[in-house]
């Protein structure tokens, strides 16, 4: 009898113990920091050392070798692979206007029809070019949180019967749009300044790929291909999902006269900046990716420690990534790439990465610094990178280099600031 209480007290003892050490773990995952001397010492994976520990030294080697290698191992580790078998489309003009915005913009709403072993599912893409234009416009393309109808009070813009994140401020509940929250994204969107600039703008709502909750996969593109491919712990999260659209408007402007394909800048803020650094690594056919206020997952490097860590992210979001992902909470140390690797996939294109002097959750540091360390790939091409490590005063752009920055002051958002040194940035690099 004694001894039988005496195993039962033992085994209270040890439970107890594992509850203290996981809630422990927990805690510290979820801890976050934001005093620069508590970021600790790291070093950063090599982007000019391939696997078999040869340097590269020429832009063949790094085309044929280590850039596959690298993608290979965010697509492994970090974001998720989408399925080999690709999905029929059609495209469907839903919508044409010769002189919306007051005859300034050419619209077009165009319906995207995914077709999968008989099964469907649509992503439409809201287009306003500019009317002045002659011969195919240069692009920005970017997916949009709440609907195509929010992005402008413009009453000709459809508005998605799909599901949407509650928000009071914007009048939607029940998961519904209405006709109440049109235009009520506009400041993060100013169009008519893009067409006065001559280019165009493209978005999507990225709910129609995949609805951004932990249970959204089967209602977007996934369930075409799942149950019976249901994603492996390398298979495609929600960030993939929405890359992987992007993709597939890229094809579409490949259909579209109006649309000059090698002029396609795919630009995100926030969850979709770190969509749009994904997609533009995924798809050479980007000419300029832009990366607004990415944050963890995006721009930041991971190994800072700063603001939102890799368990914070995958605790809060855990759709987002491939679950081997969630191996590295806690354990930055181990991921086999950081973040200035995946700027670095985007050379030699123009690449873009934007901060906010506010926006500590997102380490405008560790934004500039991949950046800054993406710039020995640009340097391989002979192609003028970022220049000192040291974060530039705020407002003041780096924008002559094909590795832009700025830091902006204010909070994580898009402005007008934002916007206009995207366009010069593109002016220099692209036209
Ligand atoms: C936050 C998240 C960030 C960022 C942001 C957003 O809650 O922690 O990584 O993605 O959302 O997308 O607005």
């Amino acid at each position: 009898m004694k001894v039988f209480k005496v195993s039962i007290l033992f085994f209270i003892f040890i439970f107890i113990f594992f509850l203290l050490m996981a809630r422990h773990t927990l805690h510290a995952q979820q801890q976050h920091n934001y005093d620069e001397s508590k970021v600790p010492d790291f070093v950063l994976p090599s982007l000019l050392q391939g696997k078999d520990g040869g340097s590269i030294k020429t832009v063949a080697q790094w085309e044929s070798s280590r850039r596959p290698e690298i993608f290979q191992l965010f697509e492994e580790n970090v974001y998720g692979k989408s399925p080999l078998e690709d999905v029929k489309m059609v495209f469907h003009i839903e919508s044409m206007q010769q002189d919306a915005l007051g005859g300034k913009a050419v619209k077009k709403e165009i319906k995207v029809l995914f077709i999968y072993d008989g099964d469907t599912v649509d992503m439409n893409i809201l287009i306003y070019l500019p009317k002045s234009m002659d011969g195919p416009a240069p692009v920005f393309l970017g997916l949009n949180f709440y609907g195509n109808h929010t992005i402008h009070n413009d009453p000709g813009i459809a508005i998605h019967k799909k599901w949407v994140r509650n928000n009071d401020d914007f009048g939607i509940s029940g998961h519904l749009a209405t006709e109440k929250s049109r235009g009520v994204r506009a400041s993060r969107w100013p169009v008519e300044a893009i067409l006065d600039r001559g280019y165009g703008l493209a978005t999507i709502y990225y709910g129609d790929l995949f609805p951004d909750h932990a249970q959204g996969a089967d209602d977007g593109v996934q369930g075409l291909f799942s149950p019976s491919k249901s994603p492996g712990p390398d298979g495609w999260g929600a960030i993939t999902t929405w890359a992987w659209g992007l993709g597939k408007a890229m094809d579409y402007f490949e259909n579209d006269t109006d649309i000059d394909q090698s002029k396609v800048i795919v630009m995100g803020h926030s969850r979709l900046g770190k969509t749009s650094l994904w997609a533009g690594a995924r798809d050479p056919r980007f000419a300029a990716v832009i990366s607004n206020n990415s944050g963890c997952g995006g721009a930041a490097l991971f190994r800072r420690r700063y603001g939102e860590t890799v368990g914070i992210i995958n605790k809060s979001f855990p759709h987002w990534f491939c679950r081997n992902f969630h191996s590295f909470n806690g354990a930055e140390d181990d991921l086999p790439i950081d973040q200035h690797m995946l700027i670095a996939l985007m050379a030699p294109r123009p690449v873009y990465v934007a901060s906010a002097e506010e926006d500590r959750w997102a380490d405008p540091k560790g934004e500039f610094l991949s950046a800054y360390h993406a710039s020995e790939v640009y340097k391989l091409y002979g192609l003028q990178g970022i220049k000192g490590n040291a974060v530039p005063p705020v407002n003041k752009p780096i924008l002559s280099s094909h590795v832009g920055y700025h830091i902006r002051s204010g909070g994580h958002n898009v402005t007008l600031f934002d916007w206009e040194r995207y366009m010069d940035f593109a002016d220099l690099h692209l036209r």
